[in-house]
């Protein structure tokens, strides 16, 4: 039976590649069960920068966010699976890493809200755009894995 995945961006951002946490987030989120689709390591321009972040343009926060996010390479990745865009988030924890659940990956390694390591795709159709401005349909993957049948239910 076809199963109804969800797809979301996750970006680990400059200071979790910094701090040699890809592998931590990769990690976590196969644990979770989640299925990796595409990765893609670079560094941003600051003009592609300014895209992703096109909904915070005026906030008080937006130039220091787009300085931290072109400060270094990123790895960006789409991840799959039944409800992945909460799932993802929940994995992270609350932007806020002070205000994030103990266990949450921004709560276990992140003290500060502009050092907050990663970002999650918010909402089916943020999920959507942020995946089509960051990846090129065919460079997603479309696979089976072994497993699939002992973590997603249908
Ligand atoms: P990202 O986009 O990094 O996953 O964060 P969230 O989706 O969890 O949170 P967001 O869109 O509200 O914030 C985007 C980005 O801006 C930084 N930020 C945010 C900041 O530096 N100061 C702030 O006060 C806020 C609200 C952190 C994440």
């Amino acid at each position: 039976m076809e199963v109804d995945l969800e797809q979301t961006l996750v970006l680990i951002k400059p200071d979790g590649v910094q701090r040699g946490l890809i592998g931590e987030v990769i990690h976590r989120l196969e644990n979770r069960g989640l299925r990796l689709v595409g990765a893609n390591f670079q560094q941003i321009a600051k003009d592609f920068a300014e895209l992703h972040y096109a909904v915070h343009k005026g906030k008080p926060f937006y130039d220091g966010l787009i300085d931290y996010i072109t400060s270094g390479p990123v790895m960006a990745m789409v991840w799959e699976g039944p409800n992945a865009i909460l799932a993802v988030r929940q994995t992270m924890g609350a932007t806020k890493p002070t205000e994030a659940a103990p266990g949450s990956l921004r709560h276990d390694f992140a003290l500060e809200v502009g050092r907050n390591l990663t970002h999650a795709s918010d909402s089916s159709e943020t999920a959507r755009a942020e995946i089509d401005l960051w990846f090129r349909a065919d460079d997603l993957v479309k696979w089976d894995r072994d497993i699939d049948h002992w973590v997603f239910e249908a």
